[in-house]
Protein backbone atom coordinates (compact mmCIF):
# COMPACT_ATOMS: atom_id res chain seq x y z
CA UNK A 1 0.00 0.00 0.00
CA UNK A 2 1.28 3.23 -0.77
CA UNK A 3 1.47 6.36 2.06
CA UNK A 4 0.72 9.13 0.44
CA UNK A 5 2.75 12.44 2.08
CA UNK A 6 2.68 15.84 0.72
CA UNK A 7 5.75 18.66 0.28
CA UNK A 8 4.44 21.85 0.35
CA UNK A 9 7.88 23.41 0.00
CA UNK A 10 9.32 25.58 -2.03
CA UNK A 11 12.19 25.84 0.08
CA UNK A 12 15.04 25.04 -2.05
CA UNK A 13 13.39 26.48 -5.34
CA UNK A 14 14.36 29.01 -7.20
CA UNK A 15 11.20 30.80 -6.49
CA UNK A 16 7.71 30.57 -4.84
CA UNK A 17 4.89 28.30 -6.78
CA UNK A 18 5.80 25.18 -5.67
CA UNK A 19 4.70 24.76 -2.25
CA UNK A 20 1.30 24.72 -3.92
CA UNK A 21 1.63 21.46 -5.73
CA UNK A 22 0.14 19.02 -3.31
CA UNK A 23 -2.86 20.76 -2.73
CA UNK A 24 -3.45 21.13 -6.65
CA UNK A 25 -2.65 17.39 -7.14
CA UNK A 26 -5.48 16.88 -4.51
CA UNK A 27 -7.57 19.30 -5.62
CA UNK A 28 -7.23 18.35 -9.28
CA UNK A 29 -8.42 14.43 -8.19
CA UNK A 30 -5.05 12.60 -7.63
CA UNK A 31 -6.42 10.25 -5.01
CA UNK A 32 -9.41 8.90 -6.54
CA UNK A 33 -7.48 8.58 -9.99
CA UNK A 34 -4.81 6.31 -8.11
CA UNK A 35 -7.40 4.11 -6.62
CA UNK A 36 -9.52 4.09 -10.09
CA UNK A 37 -5.84 2.56 -11.34
CA UNK A 38 -5.94 0.21 -8.49
CA UNK A 39 -3.82 1.13 -6.13
CA UNK A 40 -4.84 1.08 -2.49
CA UNK A 41 -3.20 4.24 -0.25
CA UNK A 42 -3.29 5.98 2.92
CA UNK A 43 -3.09 9.68 2.57
CA UNK A 44 -0.78 10.74 5.32
CA UNK A 45 -1.58 13.87 4.98
CA UNK A 46 1.06 17.40 4.41
CA UNK A 47 4.06 18.66 6.08
CA UNK A 48 3.35 22.63 6.98
CA UNK A 49 3.87 24.93 4.21
CA UNK A 50 7.16 26.63 3.77
CA UNK A 51 7.33 29.21 1.12
CA UNK A 52 10.98 30.16 -0.83
CA UNK A 53 12.37 33.39 0.90
CA UNK A 54 15.16 35.13 -0.82
CA UNK A 55 17.93 34.81 1.52
CA UNK A 56 20.64 37.37 0.18
CA UNK A 57 22.95 37.20 2.94
CA UNK A 58 23.66 33.65 1.77
CA UNK A 59 23.87 34.18 -1.97
CA UNK A 60 25.61 30.27 -2.24
CA UNK A 61 23.33 28.63 -0.15
CA UNK A 62 20.35 30.25 -0.28
CA UNK A 63 18.12 29.17 3.07
CA UNK A 64 19.71 26.45 3.79
CA UNK A 65 18.61 25.79 7.36
CA UNK A 66 15.09 25.90 5.88
CA UNK A 67 16.19 23.86 3.44
CA UNK A 68 17.51 21.58 6.31
CA UNK A 69 14.47 21.66 8.22
CA UNK A 70 12.05 20.41 5.59
CA UNK A 71 14.54 17.46 4.31
CA UNK A 72 14.46 16.39 8.31
CA UNK A 73 10.36 16.25 8.70
CA UNK A 74 10.13 14.47 5.47
CA UNK A 75 13.07 11.89 6.49
CA UNK A 76 10.57 11.29 9.77
CA UNK A 77 7.48 10.77 7.76
CA UNK A 78 9.14 8.47 5.40
CA UNK A 79 10.62 6.41 8.29
CA UNK A 80 7.18 6.53 9.66
CA UNK A 81 5.18 5.14 6.69
CA UNK A 82 7.88 2.33 5.89
CA UNK A 83 7.83 1.29 9.58
CA UNK A 84 3.86 0.67 8.78
CA UNK A 85 5.18 -1.56 5.59
CA UNK A 86 3.84 1.96 3.57
CA UNK A 87 5.72 2.57 0.52
CA UNK A 88 5.60 6.37 0.55
CA UNK A 89 4.58 8.80 -2.37
CA UNK A 90 6.09 12.31 -1.93
CA UNK A 91 4.46 14.83 -3.33
CA UNK A 92 6.87 18.40 -3.66
CA UNK A 93 7.74 20.57 -3.29
CA UNK A 94 11.26 21.35 -4.97
CA UNK A 95 13.57 18.88 -5.56
CA UNK A 96 16.11 19.06 -2.64
CA UNK A 97 12.91 16.79 -0.55
CA UNK A 98 14.84 14.00 -1.96
CA UNK A 99 17.42 13.97 0.32
CA UNK A 100 15.19 14.05 3.02
CA UNK A 101 13.32 10.96 1.34
CA UNK A 102 16.46 9.17 1.14
CA UNK A 103 17.63 10.06 4.49
CA UNK A 104 14.21 8.54 5.70
CA UNK A 105 14.56 5.33 3.60
CA UNK A 106 17.97 4.38 4.79
CA UNK A 107 16.91 4.21 8.74
CA UNK A 108 15.13 1.16 7.18
CA UNK A 109 17.25 0.06 3.80
CA UNK A 110 21.22 0.79 4.01
CA UNK A 111 20.95 -1.13 0.55
CA UNK A 112 19.63 1.68 -1.06
CA UNK A 113 19.71 2.92 -4.93
CA UNK A 114 18.07 5.75 -6.64
CA UNK A 115 16.59 6.62 -9.63
CA UNK A 116 17.03 10.22 -10.83
CA UNK A 117 14.65 10.56 -13.32
CA UNK A 118 14.87 14.47 -13.97
CA UNK A 119 16.06 16.91 -16.42
CA UNK A 120 18.87 18.05 -14.67
CA UNK A 121 21.93 16.77 -12.77
CA UNK A 122 21.80 18.71 -10.16
CA UNK A 123 25.21 18.45 -9.48
CA UNK A 124 26.38 21.84 -8.14
CA UNK A 125 27.18 22.42 -5.02
CA UNK A 126 27.95 26.01 -3.16
CA UNK A 127 31.30 26.35 -4.28
CA UNK A 128 29.90 25.87 -8.03
CA UNK A 129 26.96 27.64 -8.29
CA UNK A 130 25.53 30.55 -9.80
CA UNK A 131 22.30 31.22 -7.83
CA UNK A 132 23.00 29.57 -4.46
CA UNK A 133 19.69 27.67 -4.88
CA UNK A 134 19.72 24.13 -3.09
CA UNK A 135 17.53 22.11 -5.86
CA UNK A 136 19.73 22.10 -8.23
CA UNK A 137 22.35 20.42 -5.18
CA UNK A 138 20.49 17.44 -4.48
CA UNK A 139 22.68 14.91 -6.19
CA UNK A 140 25.75 16.22 -5.06
CA UNK A 141 24.87 16.38 -1.66
CA UNK A 142 23.78 12.76 -1.37
CA UNK A 143 27.52 11.59 -2.68
CA UNK A 144 28.59 13.84 -0.06
CA UNK A 145 29.94 17.16 -1.55
CA UNK A 146 28.94 20.91 -0.81
CA UNK A 147 27.28 21.72 2.19
CA UNK A 148 28.59 19.35 4.80
CA UNK A 149 25.61 19.89 7.37
CA UNK A 150 22.75 19.45 4.40
CA UNK A 151 25.27 16.42 2.86
CA UNK A 152 25.21 14.72 6.45
CA UNK A 153 21.39 14.63 6.95
CA UNK A 154 20.95 10.76 7.05
CA UNK A 155 22.16 7.87 9.02
CA UNK A 156 25.07 7.67 6.70
CA UNK A 157 27.79 9.80 5.28
CA UNK A 158 27.68 9.50 2.15
CA UNK A 159 24.00 9.05 1.72
CA UNK A 160 24.62 7.05 -1.40
CA UNK A 161 27.41 5.77 -3.06
CA UNK A 162 27.78 6.70 -6.69
CA UNK A 163 27.36 3.53 -8.00
CA UNK A 164 23.84 3.73 -6.11
CA UNK A 165 22.33 5.95 -8.07
CA UNK A 166 21.53 6.62 -12.17
CA UNK A 167 20.34 9.69 -13.64
CA UNK A 168 18.13 9.32 -16.19
CA UNK A 169 16.72 12.14 -18.66
CA UNK A 170 18.64 15.11 -18.09
CA UNK A 171 19.64 17.64 -20.31
CA UNK A 172 23.21 17.65 -21.46
CA UNK A 173 22.60 22.27 -22.08
CA UNK A 174 21.64 22.48 -18.37
CA UNK A 175 24.97 20.77 -16.74
CA UNK A 176 27.52 23.66 -15.87
CA UNK A 177 30.94 23.20 -16.94
CA UNK A 178 32.09 22.56 -13.29
CA UNK A 179 28.70 20.57 -12.76
CA UNK A 180 29.80 18.06 -15.36
CA UNK A 181 33.40 17.98 -14.62
CA UNK A 182 31.82 16.58 -10.85
CA UNK A 183 29.60 14.22 -12.54
CA UNK A 184 32.22 12.55 -14.84
CA UNK A 185 34.56 12.45 -11.75
CA UNK A 186 31.62 10.91 -10.04
CA UNK A 187 31.00 7.68 -11.48
CA UNK A 188 27.40 8.26 -11.54
CA UNK A 189 25.46 5.98 -14.31
CA UNK A 190 24.23 8.36 -16.75
CA UNK A 191 21.77 8.37 -19.30
CA UNK A 192 20.95 11.85 -20.79
CA UNK A 193 17.83 12.45 -23.00
CA UNK A 194 20.11 13.03 -26.04
CA UNK A 195 21.36 9.44 -25.38
CA UNK A 196 18.14 7.71 -26.10
CA UNK A 197 16.76 8.41 -29.30
CA UNK A 198 13.47 6.86 -30.04
CA UNK A 199 14.33 3.95 -27.83
CA UNK A 200 13.57 6.12 -24.32
CA UNK A 201 11.72 2.97 -22.93
CA UNK A 202 14.75 0.74 -24.13
CA UNK A 203 16.97 2.97 -22.10
CA UNK A 204 14.81 3.15 -19.40
CA UNK A 205 14.75 -0.67 -18.39
CA UNK A 206 18.33 -1.07 -19.00
CA UNK A 207 19.37 1.70 -16.61
CA UNK A 208 17.00 0.09 -14.32
CA UNK A 209 17.97 -3.39 -14.57
CA UNK A 210 21.98 -2.09 -13.92
CA UNK A 211 20.61 -0.22 -11.17
CA UNK A 212 18.42 -3.41 -9.84
CA UNK A 213 21.36 -5.42 -9.68
CA UNK A 214 23.53 -3.25 -7.00
CA UNK A 215 20.31 -2.14 -4.66
CA UNK A 216 18.46 -4.04 -2.91
CA UNK A 217 15.75 -1.26 -2.93
CA UNK A 218 15.19 1.66 -5.32
CA UNK A 219 13.58 5.58 -4.55
CA UNK A 220 12.61 7.13 -7.51
CA UNK A 221 12.75 10.78 -8.12
CA UNK A 222 10.68 12.28 -10.62
CA UNK A 223 11.00 15.90 -11.74
CA UNK A 224 8.35 16.77 -13.98
CA UNK A 225 11.02 18.94 -15.93
CA UNK A 226 12.13 16.00 -17.51
CA UNK A 227 8.90 16.66 -19.49
CA UNK A 228 9.10 19.28 -22.16
CA UNK A 229 7.60 22.31 -21.29
CA UNK A 230 6.72 22.96 -24.87
CA UNK A 231 4.33 20.11 -24.35
CA UNK A 232 2.97 20.43 -20.35
CA UNK A 233 4.79 23.58 -19.19
CA UNK A 234 4.30 22.44 -15.31
CA UNK A 235 7.57 22.65 -14.39
CA UNK A 236 8.87 25.31 -12.12
CA UNK A 237 11.86 25.77 -14.73
CA UNK A 238 11.00 25.15 -18.14
CA UNK A 239 12.95 22.36 -20.54
CA UNK A 240 12.88 22.26 -23.50
CA UNK A 241 14.24 19.29 -25.84
CA UNK A 242 13.02 17.20 -23.40
CA UNK A 243 11.28 13.74 -23.30
CA UNK A 244 7.72 13.91 -24.40
CA UNK A 245 4.94 13.56 -21.85
CA UNK A 246 3.76 9.52 -23.14
CA UNK A 247 7.57 8.71 -23.21
CA UNK A 248 8.23 9.96 -19.86
CA UNK A 249 5.62 8.42 -18.24
CA UNK A 250 6.13 5.11 -20.13
CA UNK A 251 9.27 5.27 -18.73
CA UNK A 252 8.13 6.40 -15.55
CA UNK A 253 6.29 3.23 -16.06
CA UNK A 254 9.13 1.10 -15.74
CA UNK A 255 10.77 2.41 -13.15
CA UNK A 256 7.62 2.20 -10.36
CA UNK A 257 7.80 -1.67 -11.95
CA UNK A 258 10.94 -2.88 -10.19
CA UNK A 259 9.53 -4.82 -7.71
CA UNK A 260 12.30 -2.96 -5.13
CA UNK A 261 10.32 -0.33 -5.08
CA UNK A 262 10.83 1.89 -2.13
CA UNK A 263 9.40 5.33 -3.15
CA UNK A 264 8.44 7.56 -5.75
CA UNK A 265 8.91 11.62 -5.55
CA UNK A 266 7.65 14.54 -7.29
CA UNK A 267 9.21 16.90 -7.53
CA UNK A 268 8.90 20.72 -9.39
CA UNK A 269 5.62 21.11 -10.36
CA UNK A 270 4.34 24.82 -10.10
CA UNK A 271 0.77 25.36 -10.24
CA UNK A 272 1.01 29.16 -10.80
CA UNK A 273 1.73 28.01 -14.39
CA UNK A 274 -1.23 26.57 -14.97
CA UNK A 275 -3.66 28.89 -13.66
CA UNK A 276 -7.37 26.85 -14.77
CA UNK A 277 -5.80 23.42 -13.37
CA UNK A 278 -6.03 21.60 -17.14
CA UNK A 279 -2.24 21.25 -17.20
CA UNK A 280 -2.52 19.84 -13.45
CA UNK A 281 -5.26 17.36 -14.70
CA UNK A 282 -3.72 16.26 -17.24
CA UNK A 283 -0.71 15.13 -15.51
CA UNK A 284 -2.87 13.29 -12.83
CA UNK A 285 -4.61 11.71 -15.48
CA UNK A 286 -1.15 10.27 -16.85
CA UNK A 287 0.51 9.94 -14.08
CA UNK A 288 -2.34 7.54 -12.32
CA UNK A 289 -2.43 5.10 -15.49
CA UNK A 290 1.57 5.08 -15.22
CA UNK A 291 1.35 3.83 -11.82
CA UNK A 292 -0.77 0.88 -12.89
CA UNK A 293 2.39 -1.25 -12.99
CA UNK A 294 2.36 -0.79 -8.80
CA UNK A 295 -0.96 -1.90 -8.19
CA UNK A 296 -0.41 -5.50 -10.38
CA UNK A 297 2.70 -6.16 -8.03
CA UNK A 298 1.25 -5.22 -4.74
CA UNK A 299 -2.48 -7.31 -5.38
MN1 LIG B 1 15.19 19.22 -12.52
Amino acid sequence: MLGLIGVPSSAGAHGPGQEKAPAALRNAGLLGALREAGLELEDLGDLPVTRFQPDPANRKRQSQPQVIAVARQVADRVAAAVERDLVPLVLGGDCSITLGVVAGLLRGQPDLGLMYFDGDADMTTPETTHSGIFDSMGVSHLIGKGDPEVARLGPSFPLLPAERITLFGFQPYEVEPNEQRLLEASGIARYPVTSMGDRPLERAAEALARLEERARAIAVHFDVDVMDSAEIPLANWPHYGALSLGDAMRCLRVFVGTPKLAALVVTEINPDHDPDGLLVAQFVDAFADALRPVAAARR
